[in-house]
């Protein structure tokens, strides 16, 4: 049977098996895909990070340079990427990371199939602060939504005071895949976004003898594949 073939033969089945509240997925006109509903992945983490820069390097290809102009409230953007065929819709939601917007963000916590909590290696306190937004995830967000921690603005290397190591010890007591990141040169931006699609795909559309997805081993052979973060 050909792919196609394949895949059309089992689109009620998938269409009946996703779960979790995860995306069903749609068939479409288009040959050999289907488009997922809307899968909601949100940013977070202190003010100043690069949330915005890192949704804007993602969704537009450039960076904002210049004056740092801080989110107010919330702000979202929808991408579509194509993992291993399928297209997945990504609705990204870009939180404030400043405290008094704090209750505007819990309450979207909730809706949340995915969380990119970043911290910035050249910012010590947002680092520490990590251990306080993991209680936060813990405290409103669902108990499986799909968790990764990013370092970013890795490509200021003279101001780093985060050492990829211990990103890689808080990442790994907490059990979160890691990565370092930067919104200014771009280094593993799309690779942290392909890779939490490519896991709330594997939820959502299970298909007879694919093996089981495994985030936090993709994001490793990625990450060393892409020959960054050593030092
Ligand atoms: N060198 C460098 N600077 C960055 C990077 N990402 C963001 N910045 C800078 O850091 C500042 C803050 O970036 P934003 O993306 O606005 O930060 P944010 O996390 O969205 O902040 P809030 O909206 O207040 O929560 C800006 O001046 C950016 O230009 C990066 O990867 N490298
Ligand atoms: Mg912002």
């Amino acid at each position: 049977m050909s792919q196609m073939g394949l895949r059309e033969a089992q689109m009620p089945q998938l269409a009946k098996t996703s779960a979790n509240g995860l995306a069903d997925f749609e068939p479409v006109a288009e040959r050999n895909c289907f488009v997922s509903s809307k899968n909601l992945v949100m940013l977070v983490g202190d003010s100043g990070v690069g949330k915005t820069c890192l949704l804007v390097r993602f969704k537009d290809g450039a960076f904002l340079a210049g004056s740092f102009i801080s989110t107010v409230g919330i702000d979202f953007r929808n991408k579509v990427l194509t993992v291993d065929g399928v297209k997945v819709k990504l609705q990204i939601w870009d939180t404030a990371g400043q405290e008094r917007f704090r209750s505007v963000t819990h309450a979207y916590y909730r809706d949340a199939h995915a969380l990119l909590l970043l911290y910035d290696v050249t910012n010590k306190a947002s680092f520490d602060n990590i251990q306080a937004w993991l209680t936060e995830i813990h405290e409103y967000a669902q108990q499986d939504v799909v968790l990764m921690l990013l370092g970013n603005k890795v490509d200021s290397a003279q101001d780093r005071v985060v050492k990829r190591e211990d990103g890689e010890k808080l990442a790994k007591e907490y059990g979160v895949p890691f990565m370092e990141t930067s919104a200014k040169s771009g280094l593993n931006v799309e690779l942290a976004f392909t890779a939490i699609a490519k896991e709330l795909k594997h939820r959502s559309m299970k298909l007879p003898n694919e093996p089981k997805f495994k985030l936090h081993d993709y994001v490793k052979k990625e990450v060393r594949g892409s020959g960054c973060c050593r030092s």
